[in-house]
């Protein structure tokens, strides 16, 4: 037997966990992200956007919604461009751990659509300009869970 989810409309209302900081890349993130699930049939009523200060506030927000149980996904989108000082590796390690750690708390897929860059250049070329865009990836990734969840076996109860 094999197990695979698709890009059939799925059912279900799903989240969107935005970061302000960096906003120049993460609106047009937020914006694909939104592109893709309407696309694929998800109507505009059944998406939340929720805006969070930056990346490292993420995974608490993702956490809370998976755990509402009103969500079939959750779409972390962020960006974390690296300075001069190590705060770029702390951000991206803790926003990178927490979200896993809320997806496997919560039972529901929490995408990971955080850019972690060099620059404010490759960002910008990875949220729509040169090199797709990866807020419209993430949204494609969570249909595909949201369909795969729902073909796996039930645990026993
Ligand atoms: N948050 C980001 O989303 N991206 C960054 O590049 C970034 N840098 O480099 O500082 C960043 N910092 C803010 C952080 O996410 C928290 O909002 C802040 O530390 C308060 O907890």
């Amino acid at each position: 037997m094999l197990y695979e989810g698709d890009c059939s409309s799925p059912a279900g209302r799903f989240a969107i966990v935005a970061a302000r900081f960096n906003s120049l890349v993460v609106e047009p993130l937020t914006a694909g992200a939104i592109d893709a699930l309407k696309r694929h049939g998800v109507a505009e009523e059944r998406i939340d956007v929720v805006r969070v200060p930056g990346s490292f506030e993420i995974p608490l927000v993702a956490q809370k919604l998976g755990q509402s149980g009103q969500y079939a996904a959750i779409i972390c989108l962020g960006c974390i461009i690296r300075g001069d000082t190590d705060h770029y590796d702390h951000v991206a390690s803790a926003a990178t751990s927490g979200i896993a750690h809320a997806a496997l708390h919560s039972g529901i897929p929490v995408i990971f659509g955080l850019l972690t860059c060099e620059t404010l250049e490759q960002a910008l070329h990875r949220a729509g300009a040169k090199a797709g865009n990866k807020g419209f990836e993430a949204a494609v990734t969570a249909i595909e869970m949201v369909n795969l969840m729902t073909r796996l076996p039930r645990s026993r109860s």
